[in-house]
């Protein structure tokens, strides 16, 4: 079983700024925990601070993995063109946000992503994506 977590736009600032917001430890921190509790799946985790690059990593692999995590940072907000991405592949998209985006500001509650994808997990922390995990292993889902 092969999952990949994509993240966006500054999210490899995590663990070095925003902590009342984000939390205090860095994504490679987490992955790692990730890595050691899953070790049966095929993990990957790819971040880029830049749309076409999301873009081509989604259409790389969205024909061939089990699952997407996609916290796509403020792209989730702005671009269609991740949406179109999302609705384009077989493979299940899960968005995920750290932060519960609907208690922050308006232009955050508005996603361009969550239409196209299997569902949406919000406002968890970084247990969202470990959440997310799980859902892949435990589902037969079908997009
Ligand atoms: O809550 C989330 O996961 C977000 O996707 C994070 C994005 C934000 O634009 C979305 O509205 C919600 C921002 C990621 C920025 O991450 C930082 C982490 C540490 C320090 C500064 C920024």
């Amino acid at each position: 079983m092969k999952v990949i977590i994509i993240n966006g736009p500054n999210l490899n600032l995590l663990g070095k700024r925003e902590p009342e917001i984000y939390g205090s430890l860095s994504f490679d921190d987490y992955y790692k925990s990730l890595q050691e509790k899953h070790p049966h799946i095929h993990l990957e985790y790819f971040q880029s601070n830049h749309e076409g690059e999301l873009l081509d990593k989604i259409h790389e692999i969205g024909f061939s993995f089990d699952g997407i995590i996609l916290n796509a940072g403020a792209y989730t907000h702005t671009s269609i063109a991740l949406g179109d991405a999302i609705a384009a592949i077989n493979t299940p998209v899960l968005e995920v946000h750290i932060s519960n985006v609907h208690n922050r500001e308006s232009f955050r509650h508005h996603s361009y992503l969550s239409a196209p994808s299997k569902g949406v997990i919000i406002g968890l922390g970084l247990k969202g994506y470990d959440l997310a995990i799980q859902f892949f292993k435990d589902s037969n889902h079908t997009k």
